[in-house]
């Protein structure tokens, strides 16, 4: 039987111009959604590219078991610098935690949803979980409520999700196949008792397809999580986009495997490396045309606070959230949230202007290229060059910029001071991209880009990103079609 799929997307078609984006679901904006999505949607900063620039999550780490094995998890791991699924510093109780969430509201205006992501499985710990979400939505019922599961228990919890209210949920999900799946899991615990090998991956993939055609029929949006694992699933994932997508998955987002031997996971121990990211771009190219892709995320921990690559985890430590005082206000996140509306009307509008002049130019004979940015988000080039610890990547074509990911890179100016080797790393890191868009940068680093053929560009300072992205690409495409006719 074809699974019921209640449509999301207004248009199966993405549209022209900027629309272009439609082929990337997590960048759609209000045109190419159903107003009750696009309204689910827009503040979340995992299920809108957009949102991202703006708002904020946190996690709560009050799930600490798991019922499954993946070779890449080991959750006794903690560095509190790493950015890494399943880690996390200290666990927490319902009630502590329900503290936390009003605590980081009060401090963090962008603060838009509440997720649930481990260390272990939300939905190996029920009790844990739901008593957790029951706590956070009748103290602060307007924050939106999240979780990610590896989708064994999934199909015994879809009516509870529904009655919270839960509207966004992740399955991790690495294969269709149990052969496939046997190189991944090396068990799982189903119905009282442990699975092993193909028989463990094909109960897994079973449940995770039927959680998944439940929650799509209910409507709620359900991302799709891949981990890219080089010689285990990077043919296969293509395969799982399609049947994700057919069964009405919100967005697909393919993160690469993280493997280290100090963290002690069986892919870390045994050698088996994670992609380049070309070789994740390239799976996520293949792909395009098929589940809508997110490209932005940071592959959190599970105590992660703050905007997406900007973890402030550490400012809100069990002692201190149970020594605070706190009273629940959301007005300032209201405030907050009226706010980044007006300036999204205005980023919108002074893109569309952009790209209705770049589209009376023959840009399409330019090719595209790749541009970096520097910014605090906010959607606007705000950051020194010296201060990036990430660049956002763009592609610019005759269709518009789109957002292709970030890249993380060590902070060029430590102190003051620029480090010399630093920022040969930082070049080689953005040594493909056109041009680097930064608030300021000195001379020394602005002249060692010019060799490597980076052109670092200030003149669009503070202003939005997409339009002056626009700008300078159209300027660029006039100057080159000048010296071709010339
Ligand atoms: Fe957390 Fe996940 Fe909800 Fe987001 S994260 S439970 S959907 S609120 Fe986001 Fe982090 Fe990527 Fe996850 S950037 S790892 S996709
Ligand atoms: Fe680790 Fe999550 Fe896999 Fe459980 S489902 S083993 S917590 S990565």
């Amino acid at each position: 039987m074809s699974p019921k799929v209640i449509p999301i997307f207004q248009n199966a078609q993405p549209a022209g111009g900027c629309a272009s984006k439609g082929s990337c679901g997590s960048a759609a904006k209000p045109d190419d959604l159903s107003p009750e999505v696009w309204e689910k949607v827009k503040n979340h900063p995992c299920y809108s590219e957009q949102a991202h620039h703006h708002f904020a999550r946190m996690h709560i780490a009050v799930a600490p078991a798991c019922n499954i094995q993946c070779n890449y998890c080991n959750r006794k791991y903690d560095c509190s610098n790493e950015s890494r699924p399943g880690v996390v510093s200290e666990k927490l109780t319902p009630e502590l935690a329900a503290k936390k969430v009003l605590a980081v509201a009060a401090e963090i205006p962008q603060l838009s949803v509440v997720g649930i992501a481990g260390p272990g499985d939300a939905l190996a710990n029920p009790a844990k979980t739901f008593r957790t979400f029951g706590l956070i939505q009748d103290a602060a019922p307007d924050i939106k409520l999240c979780l990610s599961t590896n989708g064994l228990a999934l199909p015994d919890h879809v009516q509870s999700i529904a009655d919270f209210n839960i509207d966004h949920v992740t399955i991790t999900i690495n294969m269709l196949d149990p052969q496939i799946g046997e190189h991944i899991y090396p068990w799982i615990f189903y119905n009282h008792k442990r699975w092993k090998g193909r028989d463990a991956a094909k109960i897994l993939h079973e449940r995770q397809m039927e959680g998944l055609e439940m929650l799509t029929a209910k409507g709620v949006l359900v991302k799709v999580n891949s981990v890219l694992i080089p010689g285990v699933n990077d043919q296969h994932l293509v395969e799982v986009n399609k049947a994700v997508k057919a069964r009405g998955a919100f967005l697909h987002n393919i993160m690469p495997l993280i493997s280290d031997p100090a963290h002690g996971t069986h892919y870390g121990l045994t050698g088996r490396r994670g992609p380049s990211p070309q070789e994740l771009k390239t799976v996520q190219d293949q792909c395009e045309g098929g589940a809508n892709l997110m490209r932005h995320c940071r592959q959190c921990r599970a105590d992660a606070v703050g905007m997406l690559g900007d973890d402030r985890g550490a400012e809100f430590s069990n002692e201190r959230i149970a020594a605070l005082e706190v009273a629940y206000d959301p007005q300032p996140r209201q405030a907050y949230a009226e706010y980044v509306e007006r300036e999204r009307r205005d980023a919108t509008a002074s893109r569309n202007e952009e790209l209705l002049q770049l589209s009376t130019q023959h840009s399409t004979l330019n090719p595209a290229v790749l541009v970096a940015v520097a910014t605090r988000g906010g959607e606007r080039i705000n950051q020194h060059f010296g201060h990036a610890s990430e660049f956002q990547i763009y592609e610019m074509s005759a269709s518009g910029a789109k957002y292709i990911g970030q890249r993380r890179v060590e902070n060029y100016c430590q102190g003051g001071f620029g480090e010399e080797e630093v920022l040969d790393d930082v070049i080689g890191v953005i040594r493909d991209c056109a041009a680097v868009f930064v608030a300021k940068i000195g001379r020394c680093p602005k002249g060692d880009l010019a060799k490597a053929g980076v052109e670092a560009v200030e003149a669009y300072a503070f202003e939005y990103t997409e339009k002056s992205l626009l700008a300078w690409f159209r300027e660029r495409c006039a100057s080159r079609n000048g010296m071709a006719a010339a």
